[in-house]
């Protein structure tokens, strides 16, 4: 499996200015649109796209012999003018949640997401895990006469490997609503097939998106909402800082966000800073991890807990445990305590 090279769905920095030209030629900077006044926005046009389009239910319940799975939009009009709307589906396939804005406090967004198929496979993927999916992003288009209604940015149908914490939040947000496929088989090609994987969309407003900070060459203008769908195939912990760690532990307060607990205000969230107090100590020597092997109920001393429970090449059960450590017993971690 290759590994994404998909800058385009990819976040860069939250810009809060736009650079533009000016009647001159000259370089004017405009503060961006202000995020919670877009909201509103963003939710009607995802909304009319929701009322005016269906999606291949049909072929879903009744799948032709080559039929590839893959969820495909069309307008309700002509030949379809009798086909559901997406929006119909809401409260069965069709499900939204309430969202924050990684920016702005108290701003959020009513993210809708199209569940197709939930995935066969055990687990969800958490915020911070590392997912293999395959996928297609679409943007739309709501101001540019030229330019069609929806726009094909980026796609792959071989499986590729995103880290959720470095994806549009959007996206982030709807793949831990899916489970992963029940199994991965090989092919003799080499190709890798899912079996019964996660099969969905979600429909992105700009600011769980790309808002102003649009990737380079990719077309995106500012501003726009998007669409992706895809087959959620496997997922893996993420260990963003390699500090040993699972990330999903290092969101202290415990809110669902990566990107809000930094101990040591140095501005790397714990889940991508290897010293989280900034003592100069990394983190994975100020706390221990042990593996146990072909045991399946290990004792575990107070401090300590699971990480990981995995089979090995060789078919040995491993269970992969931290524990954290307070020498000095102060009440705080070592590796949150700049004092030890
Ligand atoms: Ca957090
Ligand atoms: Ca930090
Ligand atoms: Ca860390
Ligand atoms: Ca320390």
């Amino acid at each position: 499996m290759k590994k994404a090279k998909l800058l385009a769905l990819f976040t860069i920095t939250f810009l809060t200015f736009l650079s533009c030209r000016n009647d001159d030629g000259n370089i004017e900077f405009v503060p961006a649109r202000d995020r919670g006044e877009e909201v509103p926005a963003s939710t009607a046009i995802i909304e009319d796209y929701l009322q005016t389009h269906f999606y291949n239910y049909e072929e879903f319940a009744n799948p032709p012999a080559d039929f590839d799975y893959k969820i495909r939009f069309d307008t309700i009009a002509g030949d379809n003018s009798d086909k559901t709307p997406i929006m119909d589906m809401l409260g069965d396939q069709l499900q939204f949640k309430m969202v924050p804005d990684r920016v702005d406090e108290g701003v959020e967004y009513k993210l809708y997401y199209l569940k197709v198929a939930q995935g066969g496979g055990e687990t969800s993927p958490e915020f911070p895990d590392i997912t293999i999916a395959t996928f297609e992003g679409i943007w739309l288009n709501e101001e540019n006469a030229t330019q069609a209604y929806t726009n094909l940015f980026d796609s792959s149908v071989v499986p590729v490997t995103f880290d959720l914490t470095g994806v549009v939040n959007g996206f982030q947000d709807a793949m831990v609503e899916f489970n992963v496929a029940e199994s991965i088989v090989e092919n003799p090609d080499g190709t890798v097939e899912p079996i019964n994987p996660g099969i969905g969309a979600v429909f992105i407003p700009s600011g769980l998106g790309y808002y102003v900070s649009t990737p380079q060459g990719s077309g995106i203008p500012v501003y726009a909402q998007l669409i992706f769908t895809f087959h959620l195939y496997s997922s893996s912990q993420g260990d963003q800082d390699n500090d040993g760690i699972p990330s999903i532990f290092e969101d202290l307060n415990m809110n669902g966000l990566e990107e809000d607990d930094d101990t040591d205000s140095d501005g790397l969230p714990n889940f991508f800073d290897a010293d989280d107090d900034n003592d100069g100590r990394p983190t994975s020597g100020e706390i221990e991890v042990r593996e146990y092997i072909n045991e399946e109920n290990p004792t575990l001393l107070p401090n300590e807990f699971i990480v990981t429970t995995e089979t090995n090449d060789d078919g040995d059960l491993v269970i992969t445990t931290v524990e954290y450590i307070d020498a000095n017993n102060n009440g705080i971690w070592d590796h949150l305590d700049d004092e030890i």
